[in-house]
Formats: C-alpha cells, sequence, structure tokens
C-alpha cells in the first residue's frame, strides 16, 4: 500500500505561503502539517501559538498576508484599551484573533491538549488539513543575547531582532515528546517536506524534540527542504542572523548542514546554482527552480516542483 500523504515541517509565514500552492497541487485533506511551538506565548495570562495560528489562518484563506501573521480585516481596539490600563500591548493581538486565544486558552485550562484544542479549531474553519502541534508539551525558544536571555517574542517583536545573539537554547525540549500521530505521519508519509522557515527558531525546536529527529532518519519517504535563503539573505526575518550566531554558514549550504543527518534533497533558488556541486558533494541531492513566492501562482509552481521529487 502506497502512503496517501504529504507531511510538512513548519514555522510560520515561509510555511503558510507554500502550503496556499501545496493545497492547489494535493488534495487539502493528503496533507499532515507539522508545527512549530517553541515560539507560543503568553499574553495577558492567554496561550498564543503564533505559527499554528499563522498555518490555520493560511490555510482558511484568511491570513493578513502583506503582514504574515494575524487575521485578514482586523482591528486593535482591545490592545488600544489595554495599552490605556498600562498593560503590555508591544505584542499586537487583534480583536478578532484575540477570539481564536481566548477559546484555546479555555479549552486547554478544562483539559483539552494543545494537539486536541488545534484540531477543534482547525475543524471549525473548515480546514480539511491535518494541523499537529509538534508536541503537546512546553518546548519554548530562548534567544541568549549580550543583554540577557529573551524569549522568542521578547526578541522578535519587543526588540526588533536587534540585540546581539550568543546562541539559541529550546527549552523542554529534552523531556518533551511528540504524539504518535505525529511520528507516524513522518514515517508514513509519500514526501516529508521541509517549509522555507527560519532552520533555527521555526524548525529547530521541532527537531530538538529527539523522537521527532529519529523518525526522520528512519523515515523511507524522501525528506526534502525548501531553503529560506537566496544567496546570503533570508526571504524575511532574523534567519541569517541566528544562523550566523549557531556557526552555521549564511547560504543555502549551511540550510542542508542544518538538516544533514536526514536530508535527501535541498531546492535551492536559481541564483544559486553555483552551490549545487558543493553541497551535492555532502550526498544531500540539490534540485533548482525559482523559489520566491512573490503570489499564489508562484508558490503553486514551487508547490508542483517540490511534489514531482517523491519520484526521485
Ligand atoms: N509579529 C510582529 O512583528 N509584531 C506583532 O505585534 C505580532 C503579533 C502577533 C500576534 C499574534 C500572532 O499569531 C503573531 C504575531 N506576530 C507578530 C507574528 C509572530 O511574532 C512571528 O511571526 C512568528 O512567531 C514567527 O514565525
Amino acid at each position: 500500500m502506497t502512503a496517501a500523504h504529504y507531511t510538512v515541517l513548519a514555522g510560520g509565514t515561509g510555511a503558510a505561503k507554500f502550503l496556499r500552492g501545496l493545497v492547489r497541487v494535493v488534495p487539502e485533506e493528503d496533507i499532515h502539517v507539522i508545527v512549530n511551538v517553541g515560539d507560543d506565548t503568553n499574553v495577558w495570562g492567554l496561550h498564543v501559538s503564533p505559527d499554528i495560528d499563522s498555518i490555520m489562518y493560511g490555510l482558511a484563506g484568511r491570513l493578513e498576508t502583506q503582514r504574515g501573521w494575524g487575521l485578514r480585516d482586523e482591528t486593535f481596539r482591545c490592545l488600544e484599551e489595554m495599552g490605556r490600563y498600562g498593560m503590555p500591548d508591544w505584542f499586537r493581538l487583534g480583536d478578532r484573533d484575540l477570539a481564536t486565544h481566548i477559546a484555546r486558552t479555555e479549552l486547554l485550562r478544562s483539559g483539552n491538549t494543545l494537539s486536541e484544542v488545534t484540531a477543534r479549531l482547525a475543524k471549525s474553519m473548515g480546514i480539511e488539513a491535518a494541523i499537529l502541534p509538534a508536541t503537546d508539551d512546553a518546548v519554548r525558544t530562548k534567544i541568549e543575547t549580550i543583554q540577557g536571555t529573551l524569549d522568542f517574542q521578547e526578541f522578535f517583536v519587543r526588540e526588533h531582532w536587534q540585540p546581539e545573539v550568543r546562541s539559541v537554547t529550546y527549552a523542554g525540549a529534552e523531556e518533551a515528546r511528540a504524539r504518535a500521530t505525529v511520528l507516524s505521519s513522518i514515517r508514513e508519509s509519500r514526501l516529508v517536506i521541509i517549509a522555507p522557515s527560519n532552520p533555527i527558531t521555526s524548525i529547530g525546536p521541532i527537531l530538538a524534540i529527539h523522537d521527532i529527529r529519529d523518525a526522520l532518519r528512519c523515515t523511507r519517504a524522501e525528506v526534502v527542504a525548501i531553503s529560506p535563503l537566496i544567496g546570503h539573505a533570508a526571504f524575511s526575518g532574523p534567519a541569517a542572523k541566528l544562523m550566523e550566531a549557531c556557526g552555521y554558514e549564511v547560504s543555502p549550504s549551511g540550510v542542508a548542514r542544518c538538516y544533514h543527518d536526514f536530508l535527501d534533497n535541498i531546492v535551492i533558488d536559481v541564483q544559486d546554482a553555483a552551490l549545487a556541486a558543493s553541497i551535492r558533494y555532502e550526498t544531500i541531492g540539490v534540485q533548482i527552480t525559482d523559489i520566491l513566492m512573490s503570489d499564489d501562482a508562484a508558490a503553486t509552481r514551487l508547490a508542483e516542483f517540490v511534489v514531482q521529487l517523491e519520484q526521485l
């Protein structure tokens, strides 16, 4: 029996863009998305899961694509009022988005796991893909900077990723366990795709869960990563800065190195074609195409290209 589904390891914005293409190429119900929870945070007592929400809103066609996070047609009146009360307002929760965080927090409080809550919210949004948090345990990305240790959102949003970074750690990852559905999704997939997300803070926390990294090493499926970099620059965000801080070369070769122990192929941009020989030398196959997802049509072309790699 051949496996029926495609598994995507995902962070937020870049992954959400890619999935908009993938749903146009394969049936949505055949897509399993394993999502980073290292960016999760607590705001005003609410459990916020930014990457899960970006994927959910993206698949529901409701993501604010200019910003890359939150819902379309959003207002921020509650945020304004909270600011008036002197509550922290640097993390901008929109009025509609708040409903997601309130519902998630309440469902978690009444004893559901993050996986159960996510499945329920996604179903209510009419999403047919399976959105699987990498773990139900608390794994949190910590950024060690010269100003001290910051939570990911403090570094990324409050400090605009300016502080000098010494290292990145994933608190709780050692003890965290992946759910059986996450592991079987990887093991029984027809193709595993690492989305063009930040290798350190989006994919890194997923891979820091030992069961998941082991499943990737053991799966018979092809494992294909899409580079989140063209040349030495990230599409968006601090990927380049964080890769450098963690000792990786800032290039698609450095991305391949992050995944060296399980990766079969990396998809890089035509502009980086000259790098192919050096990456292939490391026994990882290199596939070259236009990886910039400037619109849905470009994301669809990229998804078509990646899906045909299953045949390799
Ligand atoms: N990103 C920002 O740059 N500024 C914000 O105020 C902000 C608020 C926010 C609220 C909900 C949510 O789900 C995401 C939000 N993000 C915001 C995005 C988020 O910080 C990052 O894009 C991801 O964690 C990185 O993948």
